[in-house]
C-alpha cells in the first residue's frame, strides 16, 4: 500500500508518520522546499512529543520519504491549511492547488481524503470539479472522501489513535476505502456519512465551543452589572445532569475555535444567527477585559501593568488570535506601561521581560491573561514586597483566591464585582 500525504504540517506530518509505522509506505508532499528540506535531514519545523523520535524510525526503516512533488499511489491524504480571508471567508486555494498538483498522478481505483477544516460543500464544489479533470469516472473509478482531522496538538500521537473519526465519502466505496485506510491505526470508532456532514460535523464541533463560551463570556458581564459571581454561579449550574457550561475568560484565541464558525457563516450568513452573534461576543471579549484593566488603574499615576500571558491558552506558545496579545496592543496603544512575562512565548513582544520578578517590580496591577499551569506555582510572597500596589485581576480564576487574599493581595476576577 503506498500513500501519498500533501500538506508536512502540524496533522499531515504526524498523520504520514503513523501511517508509515502501520505498513504504509509513505512519501510526504510540501511546497515549501526549506520544509522539506529539514524533514529529509531528520529536522523539526514543528513541535509534538514523540514526533522526531517516530519520523527518525520510519524515514530509516525506508517507510517515509519527502519532496515538494507528488508521487503515484494507492490513496492521497490531503492536509493542507484554509486559512481565513480578510473578509471572514475561507481560503480553499491550498486544497484547490494540492488537488491540481496530485491530478497528473491520480489513477483508476485510486482514494483521495481531504482532511483540512473546509466550509460545507468543498469537497463537492472545489475538489470534485478538478479531479473530473483526470478523465477518471469520479465514484467509479476515483474515490474521494473528507475525513476531518479533530486532534490536540501536544497530544497527537494519543488523539490519532484514540480519537473516534468521521468518513464521509462521496459515495459508498469511497467511504469504505477511506474505513480501509484509517482503521489501521484508529482504535476509536470510526463513523461513515457523507462528505458535506463530514465537513459539517467538524465545523459543529467547534462551534459549539466557541457558542457555549459566548454564552459564559455573556453571563460574566451580566454578572458584573447584576452583582453576582459568575463562577460559582456556573459551578452550581454545572451540578445538574444535563448542563454543562464553558468557562469565561479573556476571549477565544487559536486557529480552530475562534476562525471555523466563520466557514458556517459564509455558507449560510441570514440562518447563522447566533454563531455571527457568538463571534461578536468572544471577539469584543478582550476589549470588555482591556477597559477593566483602564478602569483599574484610572487613578493611579504612571502605573506599571504586570501581564502574565501571552499565549492563547495554557502550557504552549501558541500566540494566534490570541486574546491577551489583543488586550496588550489595546491598552500599549492607550500609552500604558506593561510589563509582559510568558515563559512559553518566544516571539518579541514590546514589553516582554524575562523575569517574573521584572514583571511585577513596581507594579500597581498583575493580570493574569493565560492558563499557564506555572503560574499557580507563583511564590506571591515573595512578589508581593516588590509590586506597588497589591491587587490581582485573575481573568481565568485560576489562583487560589482565599490563599492571595491571606497575603494581603486584592484579588479580582472576571465576572464578579471590580472593588477598587
Ligand atoms: N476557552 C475559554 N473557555 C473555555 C474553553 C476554552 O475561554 O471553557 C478558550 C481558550 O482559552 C482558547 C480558546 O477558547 O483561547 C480555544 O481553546 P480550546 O482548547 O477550546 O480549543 P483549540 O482551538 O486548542 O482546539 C480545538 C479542539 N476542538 C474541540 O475541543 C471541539 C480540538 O479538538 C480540535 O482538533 C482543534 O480545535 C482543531 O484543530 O479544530
Amino acid at each position: 500500500m503506498k500513500l501519498c500525504v500533501m500538506g508536512l504540517g502540524y496533522i499531515g506530518l504526524p498523520t504520514a508518520v503513523m501511517f508509515a509505522r502501520h505498513g504504509v509506505t509513505v512519501h510526504g508532499v510540501d511546497v515549501n522546499e526549506k520544509v522539506v528540506h529539514m524533514l529529509q535531514n531528520k529536522e523539526l519545523h514543528i513541535e509534538e512529543p514523540g514526533l522526531i523520535e517516530m519520523m527518525s524510525e520510519v524515514i530509516d526503516d525506508g517507510n517515509l520519504t519527502f519532496s515538494t512533488q507528488p508521487d503515484y499511489a494507492d490513496a492521497f491524504i490531503i492536509a493542507v491549511p484554509t486559512p481565513i480571508k480578510p473578509d471572514k471567508t475561507a481560503n480553499t486555494d491550498y486544497v484547490a492547488g494540492a488537488t491540481e498538483m496530485i491530478l497528473p498522478f491520480v489513477k483508476s481505483g485510486n482514494l483521495v481524503v481531504l482532511e483540512s477544516t473546509v466550509p460545507p460543500k468543498t469537497v463537492e464544489n472545489v475538489m470534485i470539479p478538478i479531479l473530473e479533470k483526470s478523465n477518471l469516472t469520479i465514484g467509479e473509478d476515483l474515490y474521494i472522501s473528507h475525513s476531518p482531522e479533530r486532534v490536540l496538538p501536544g497530544k497527537l500521537f494519543e488523539e490519532l489513535v484514540s480519537n473516534d473519526r468521521i468518513v464521509g465519502g462521496i459515495n459508498e466505496k469511497s467511504s469504505q476505502l477511506t474505513v480501509d485506510l484509517y482503521k489501521r491505526f484508529v482504535k476509536g470508532t470510526i463513523h461513515v456519512t457523507d462528505s458535506t456532514t463530514a465537513e459539517m460535523v467538524k465545523l459543529m464541533e467547534n462551534t459549539y465551543r466557541d457558542v457555549n463560551i459566548a454564552f459564559a463570556n455573556e453571563l460574566a458581564r451580566i454578572a458584573e452589572k447584576v452583582g453576582f459571581n459568575v463562577w460559582e454561579a456556573i459551578e452550581l449550574a454545572n451540578c445538574h445532569p444535563r448542563v454543562n457550561i464553558h468557562k469565561p475568560g479573556p476571549g477565544v484565541g487559536g486557529h480552530c475555535i475562534a476562525v471555523d464558525p466563520w466557514f458556517i457563516i459564509e455558507q449560510a450568513p441570514e440562518e447563522a444567527k447566533l454563531v455571527s452573534l457568538s463571534r461578536d461576543i468572544n471577539d469584543t471579549t478582550p476589549f470588555h477585559v482591556a477597559h477593566s484593566i483602564e478602569d483599574l488603574v484610572k487613578d493611579k499615576e504612571n502605573p506599571v501593568i504586570s501581564i502574565f500571558g501571552l499565549a492563547f491558552k495554557g502550557n504552549i506558545d501558541d500566540m494566534r488570535e490570541s486574546p491577551a496579545a489583543e488586550i496588550v496592543n489595546y491598552l500599549q496603544n492607550k500609552g500604558l506601561n506593561l510589563k509582559i512575562y510568558d515563559p512559553y512565548v518566544t516571539n518579541n513582544v514590546e514589553g516582554k521581560v524575562d523575569t517574573v520578578e521584572e514583571a511585577v517590580t513596581d507594579s500597581s496591577l498583575l493580570v493574569i491573561l493565560t492558563d499557564h499551569n506555572v503560574f499557580k506555582e507563583l511564590d506571591f510572597e515573595a512578589l508581593e514586597s516588590l509590586m506597588k500596589d497589591k491587587t490581582i485581576y485573575d481573568t481565568r480564576n485560576m489562583l487560589n483566591e482565599q490563599k492571595l487574599t491571606n497575603l494581603g493581595f486584592n484579588v479580582l476576577q472576571i465576572g464578579c464585582e471590580l472593588k477598587r
